[in-house]
């Protein structure tokens, strides 16, 4: 069988994805909206092989194993059944993201790997149904099949649960700021994060009101290029976000206080009349949600007041692309 490609970008989300309503099949709680970024991303090859007796899996050259490997050879076997294979498959896959960073996430992993092993597969599939199979390895990849501004609607099925593009094409200044803080917190994954805030924070059900509310909201920020709109309601969602894992039993926190010196440098900055907002996932990295123009004034702000952080820039990026081979 053939081998193929894909390449997909990683994806911040403005509104997020935090929680479960289906845990088998990944349905989410919320509608999340995120922009799919150009600098960072995973390349991906499946070949499937009679010759092979179990998956293997290369990540940046080197075999992988435990529970990353299991993860893998699950989803795999997801792509089997649509296809009703029952060969082992080649996986290599090669990330494009500064470790440093903070934003190695398993959004591009997963949608590289859903668009190079169900081609390779044989399968044929839509761009809805790639996303619907995305979403079966990580929430969060389900949106980085599509470029720019994305929506993963949230839906009450598998077969409603899946991303469309806002925006595919961003003619407008927008980029995030990664500020990379060194002081990394004990380290609890997204996925045990959300599952247990959603479990024990008495603030769950008003995270997920207030986020599916802001929906619309933000369609029309994005769809009108509303930079402040747009950063304000980012800033507040990620804000609350944040606020139900420290109202979690017992409460976690991924913000160190470099974290929150970063927040409020934005909020300061905006009195200044520059306008940048912040957004934060599962780590102490503060995004900032920026104009190109204003990187000067925001990158000399940081060094006074934090003068060993460093900042990754990031703009728009594309969709998911296959090749047949292992070109791209
Ligand atoms: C998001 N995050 O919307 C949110 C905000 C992190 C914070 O999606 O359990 O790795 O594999 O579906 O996709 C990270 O969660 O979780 C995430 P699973 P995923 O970007």
């Amino acid at each position: 069988m053939r081998e193929y490609t894909a390449r997909a970008h990683t994806n911040i989300a403005l509104l997020k994805y935090w929680g479960k309503a289906d845990t088998d099949f990944i349905i989410p709680t919320t509608t999340s909206i995120s922009l799919t970024l150009d600098e960072f991303y995973t390349d991906t090859s499946v070949k499937f092989d009679d010759d092979l007796v179990q998956d293997q899996v290369f990540l940046n050259d080197a075999p992988l194993a435990g529970k990353s490997y299991d993860k893998i050879v699950r989803f795999l076997d997801i792509v089997r059944q649509e296809a009703q294979l029952s060969t082992h498959a080649l996986v290599k896959s090669t990330n494009h993201v500064p470790t440093a960073a903070g934003l190695a996430s398993s959004a591009s992993a997963f949608a590289a790997l859903a668009g190079s092993a169900s081609k390779a597969a044989g399968l044929n599939l839509t761009p809805s149904e790639l996303s619907r199979l995305a979403r079966r390895g990580s929430g969060s990849a389900s949106r980085s099949i599509f470029g720019g501004f994305v929506e993963w609607q949230r839906g009450d099925s598998d077969e409603s649960s899946y991303a469309k593009v806002l925006q595919a094409d961003v003619d407008w200044d927008i980029q995030l700021l990664t500020v990379i803080i060194n002081d990394q917190p004990k380290k609890i994954d997204s996925r045990g994060g959300m599952q247990h805030t959603q479990a024990t924070s008495p603030f769950y059900a008003q995270w997920v009101e207030n986020t599916n509310a802001a929906v619309s909201d933000m369609e029309a920020a994005i769809a009108q290029h509303d930079f402040e709109k747009l950063g304000s309601l980012a800033e507040s969602n990620a804000l609350q976000m944040h606020a139900t894992n420290t109202t979690a039993n017992p409460p976690f926190n991924y913000l160190t206080d470099q974290s929150w010196t970063v927040i409020q440098l934005a909020a300061t900055l905006r009195q200044k009349g520059i306008e940048v907002y912040a957004t934060m996932d599962a780590g102490p990295n503060v995004k900032l949600i920026s104009k190109q123009q204003d990187t000067q004034a925001i990158t000399e702000a940081l060094a006074a007041s934090l003068p060993n952080v460093q900042t990754v820039a990031a703009t728009p990026g594309p969709g998911i692309q296959i090749v047949k081979g292992a070109k791209l």
